[in-house]
């Protein structure tokens, strides 16, 4: 008897946990601020990009608001100009735009594919966009200078504060638009809140960390000296945020100082945390990983930031620090840079997401959204190397992937009996794709397209004889041929046959002031 009844028991469990904690878009890869109900900003999708550029989207309006992506791929970026919908392949899908601005917030996307934003900041709306671009309600929040962005509760209401005064009200909306209740927390609420397991609400104000019970009445508050901006993180018991006094905390999900750090200039934005570490930057200048009971692991110098990282599958953080210019790609386990690029123009607070494949989204302050794609791509090259009458089976290429003239990626690829290869796992986007092969000339073969489901081709035929790399065939190739003259010499062979003889000076003569490109 009494095993049935907890049968049944965890029937109901499980429903209630299924039913409560899916208001957020199923499946979608990055569907808020904080990606879930705790504010992690940590995925578990996809493989790690490499910093070459998929593509780029320009909105044409300024921003300092970062992208969602939904369960589609779709990427919405917010603007001064609305809000716009770009595919997954970097193409306009539409754009919302009704003299609304919508510069500081990441939209939320709800379970029907809602998208919610605060547009207006100095007079604040949330706005509820249907997924093909029309407007499905707005609700007038009032408030000024509206920083934060909706948070979708485990109740699939929608939670929001709305800036200064005469703001400084968290309220709680049905998904239907209206208001559930509003609750007034500090002269200034500018903070986007995570839920608690049993729908609590921590969020916070001018000076306080609030925890705001489902129904809308304050549990506790914890005191800050300036206000609390960005999102306030949680994991398991534990409570992270950084505010404008310099100081980042852990409090319990009981309202008690667990720990704080002391820094030398203010959070303007909230934390990234998995089951071991939280990470968060401020405008110091660093990128810091704590345990999540307070130990120091590494400090990264990253420049000021004002942005939110984001944890990728394998571990790594990706952060725009720099003022605002730069993202970078931070190994976890060190604190080393793995791979940094130039966003072009400044905002501090972008912040990254991360889609299903691993790409990782950026926005810059012009409106200009950046695709980081995985190394997911693929390569087939076929190689000749002029004068070479020996096998190509064996031998090996030197394969480097240039985006404007930057080194993104560089692999050695074996080649079959008739000089072919064929790579996985190569950055994606349009590279410049530079090819050596043994003492070849490099040959370059210019924008290669490289997709996750179209591989890039190049063929190139690669001059020889330049022995000492430096890229063209000139007199210390030939005097380097000339003291090997008449040897048994492999690696200075250049046509097969291992001995180093008139038919290799004959190449290097004949290729003399050759130069590759
Ligand atoms: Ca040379
Ligand atoms: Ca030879």
């Amino acid at each position: 008897m009494s095993k049935w009844r907890w049968i049944g028991v965890g029937l109901i469990a499980c429903a209630l946990q299924s039913a409560g904690w899916s208001q957020l878009q199923p499946n979608a890869p990055w569907p808020s601020l904080g990606r879930d109900y705790q504010n992690s900003r940590r995925t578990t999708l996809g493989a790690p990009p490499n910093g070459s550029v998929r593509w780029t989207y320009n909105a044409n309006s300024r921003t300092f608001a970062s992208p969602a992506v939904a369960a589609d791929g779709t990427i919405y970026v917010p603007t001064a100009a609305g809000v716009d919908a770009v595919n997954p392949n970097g193409t306009r899908r539409w754009r919302w735009s009704a003299g609304i601005s919508v510069p500081f917030c990441t939209p939320a996307i709800g379970a029907d594919g809602t998208i919610y934003v605060i547009g207006n900041p100095n007079d604040a709306l949330l706005i509820a966009l249907n997924p093909n671009g029309t407007v499905r309600w707005s609700l007038y929040l009032g408030g000024t200078e509206v920083r934060s962005s909706p948070a979708i509760g485990p109740d699939g209401r929608i939670y929001v504060t709305n800036g200064q005064t005469p703001g400084g009200y968290l309220y709680c909306v049905n998904p239907n638009g209206t208001i559930a209740w509003r609750l007034y927390l500090d002269w200034e609420a500018n903070s986007t809140p995570c839920f608690g397991e049993d729908g609590t609400i921590y969020v916070g104000s001018a000076n306080y960390l609030n925890a705001v019970r489902p129904d809308g009445t304050l549990l506790w508050r914890f005191p800050t000296f300036y206000p609390v901006w960005g999102h306030v993180s949680r994991s398991g018991n534990r409570l992270f945020f950084g505010s404008w006094d310099y100081t980042f905390r852990s409090v319990s999900t009981a309202g008690q100082l667990q720990w704080m750090v002391l820094t030398t200039n203010i959070f303007e934005s909230g934390p990234a945390v998995d089951s071991n570490a939280v990470l968060f930057a401020s405008r110091s200048g660093d990128l810091n990983r704590y345990t999540l009971s307070g130990v120091l692991q590494w400090r990264a110098s990253i420049g000021v930031a004002s942005s939110a990282p984001a944890i990728g599958a394998d571990g790594t953080i990706y952060v725009v620090g720099n003022g605002g210019i730069t993202i970078y790609a931070i190994n976890q386990s060190n604190g080393l840079t793995r791979w940094r690029a130039s966003l072009s123009s400044s905002s501090r607070y972008n912040s990254p997401a991360i889609g299903a494949d691993g790409t990782v989204y950026v926005i810059n302050r012009s409106g200009t959204l950046y695709a980081f794609g995985p190394m997911s791509g693929f390569l087939m090259g076929g190689t000749e190397l002029e004068g070479w009458n020996g096998g190509y089976d064996g031998l090996e290429a030197v394969v480097q992937f240039y985006q404007e003239d930057e080194l993104k990626y560089e692999v050695i690829a074996p080649l079959d009996a008739n000089g072919n290869f064929f790579l996985s796992e190569t950055p994606v986007g349009p590279h410049d794709i530079k090819i050596r092969l043994r003492n070849s000339l490099p040959a370059t073969v210019r924008n290669v397209h490289i997709e996750t489901d179209s591989p890039g081709y190049v063929h190139v035929v690669l001059g020889n004889g330049d022995l000492n790399g430096d890229g063209v065939v000139d007199d210390e190739d030939l005097l380097t041929i000339l003291m090997a003259f008449d040897t048994w010499n492999p690696d200075l062979d250049l046509t097969g046959d291992a001995y180093v003889d008139d038919q290799d000076l004959l190449i290097v003569l004949f290729n003399f002031g050759s130069r590759g490109e």
